[in-house]
């Protein structure tokens, strides 16, 4: 009989929690240190970005308008930048400077830059917190981004969950998303359907077209939701009710990959930058196919976050 291992970092009624709702807040997961060191990169990244020879590439979560040019692609090994929608005009110009029109950077910032890799790949209370979670049998880190909510003009997230873009059968992503800033109510906090995970199957994923670029396939027969327990959602929140959850710089929000989640528009005056990753399972009972648009290379493998005995390293 398996003898369970002692937590580490996380309580019992922390993992009970994140089981239950889909999402669990971890309040000063980084140190004030930490946080700013990961703020001070972000802006500087922000500084070396040259709109002069980017092809204006621009990102966007709604079904429609998916822009799976080469630029993003071609992501996955490189520390590269994604502009708002509304930051470039028809004629590929930006409309604002270019520090404000940026909405994202990705997707290897946890394998190329040494201050997010030091909180991601070398971090051992991160390390600790996947052991207690159990979530995975071998956890791998497959992507990073800073996620920039701009002030006045960081637009909206539209509800989704996770699974959907980092597609595995069964369904294993997992989101680990650290605010750098204060999280408010008018400058884009996230919010989550609490046990919506337990109750929405996984309909569609996003894909590399044959033809190039990317869209959504419809899944034939969508896998039921997880169901690693069937109590209810929090008190707090009754059925269809989103919860916005405010946080502080260094918290971490973890989101089960099919929680739905979404955040609004950020109308206020101050910014709201994020750093997010995300894992799935890299265990032979989990398939990872080349149908995803993030595709592991030889140079750049997806990294194992423990060292798993007795398992498959091969990600499928
Ligand atoms: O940062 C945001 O506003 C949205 C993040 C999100 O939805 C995600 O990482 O899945």
């Amino acid at each position: 009989m398996a003898v369970a291992q002692p937590l580490e970092y996380l309580s019992q009624e922390q993992i009970d929690k994140f089981y239950r709702d889909g999402y669990l807040i971890i309040p000063g997961f980084l140190s004030h240190d930490q946080t700013n060191s990961l703020l001070l990169r972000a802006k500087e990244l922000l500084d070396e970005f040259t709109p002069e020879d980017h092809p204006l590439t621009k990102f966007t979560t709604s079904d429609e308008d998916h822009i799976g040019d080469n630029y993003f692609l071609n992501s996955g090994d490189k520390i590269r930048y994604f502009l708002d929608e509304d930051a470039v005009d028809s004629s590929g110009k930006l409309t604002r400077d270019k520090a404000k029109a940026v909405n994202k950077i990705g997707h290897a910032l946890h394998e190329l830059d040494p201050v997010y890799r030091n909180v991601t790949l070398e971090n051992d209370r991160l390390k600790a917190l996947a052991r207690d979670l159990r979530f995975h049998h071998d956890p791998v880190a497959l992507q990073s981004m800073v996620i920039f909510k701009q002030s006045q003009t960081g637009g909206a997230v539209p509800e989704h969950n996770d699974s959907t873009f980092l597609y595995t059968s069964p369904p294993s992503a997992l989101g680990f998303w650290i605010a750098l800033e204060k999280c408010t109510p008018t400058n884009g906090a996230l919010s989550f359907l609490p046990g919506s995970h337990l109750t929405t199957p996984i309909t569609k994923r996003f894909v590399r077209l044959p033809g190039g670029g990317t869209g959504f396939e419809q899944l034939a027969t969508p896998p039921p939701p997880s169901s690693e327990i069937s109590e209810k959602p929090s008190d707090n929140a009754s059925e269809g009710n989103y919860v916005l959850e405010v946080c502080e710089p260094g918290d971490l929000v973890l989101i089960h990959g099919s929680v739905l989640h979404k955040s609004e528009r950020n109308t206020s005056p101050h910014t709201r930058f994020a750093y997010t990753f995300h894992m799935i399972d890299s265990s032979p009972y989990v398939e990872y196919d080349e149908k995803n648009w993030l595709q592991p290379t030889n140079d750049m493998p997806f990294s194992r976050i423990l060292d798993v005995p007795n398992l498959s390293t091969a990600v499928h």
